[in-house]
């Protein structure tokens, strides 16, 4: 399989995750981030709205979106729990993941990090900051009490929602107030299969 990526995005770090739980191999296709290559007519094919990442799981047959991709690599590995409500359990924090944190501590990161923090974009810097305020204080107070987001083992869900939530101080959001989401950090960076985003 082949994982075409931005290396430092945190939506492609997902699936190096993801991938390296579940032991299973793949190639990496570097993109650029700001040379177009992601929207040339050939990986429009690949992925229509030309974001990364995107799998090529078999020849021709290529799937977008992190929650689908995390999916078809945790299927059949204890990343995807057996039973029918944790499996709906899992589907709702990756939706949380995808509509709550991408837009609030993904687009922090980004505005901060990749952006340098323009002046005119100050409204939606802070704007997003404080939405990664709440969207982290949702997952301490889950957190309490819990050692993962479902269940008692790591699950496609952790995978999802650990990418932007252990940079968040990338978008300059402080983690000091939600204690129970930075131990679970500390707990996903000690599982043997554990890998950073930066090598
Ligand atoms: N919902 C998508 C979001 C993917 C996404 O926004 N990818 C960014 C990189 S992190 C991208 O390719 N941006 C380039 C663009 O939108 O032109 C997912 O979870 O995979």
């Amino acid at each position: 399989m082949k994982l075409y990526e931005f290396p430092t995005s945190g939506n492609c770090y997902k699936v190096r995750l993801a991938f390296a739980h579940a032991k299973k191999p793949y190639e990496r296709q570097e993109m650029g981030r700001n040379d177009g290559s992601t929207k040339t007519p050939e990986f429009l094919k690949l992925s229509p709205l030309g974001r990364v990442p995107a799998l090529e799981v078999a020849p021709g047959r290529v799937l977008v979106e992190s929650p689908a991709i995390l999916y078809y690599i945790g299927k059949g590995t204890s990343l995807w729990p057996e039973h029918t409500l944790e499996q709906a359990e899992v589907l709702r924090w990756m939706s949380f993941e995808q509509e709550i944190v991408l837009p609030t501590l993904a687009i922090a990161r980004f505005m901060t990090k990749f952006l340098g923090e323009p002046a005119e974009k100050a409204a939606d810097i802070a704007k997003a900051r404080e939405g990664g305020q709440r969207a982290l204080k949702i997952m301490d107070d889950h957190l309490k009490g819990r050692a993962y987001f479902v269940g008692d083992k790591p699950t496609i869900a952790d995978v999802a929602l650990f990418a932007y939530s252990h940079m968040a101080s990338e978008g300059k959001v402080d983690l000091a107030p939600y204690p129970n989401v930075v131990a679970w950090h500390t707990r996903m960076k000690a599982l043997p299969a554990h890998v950073p985003i930066y090598e």
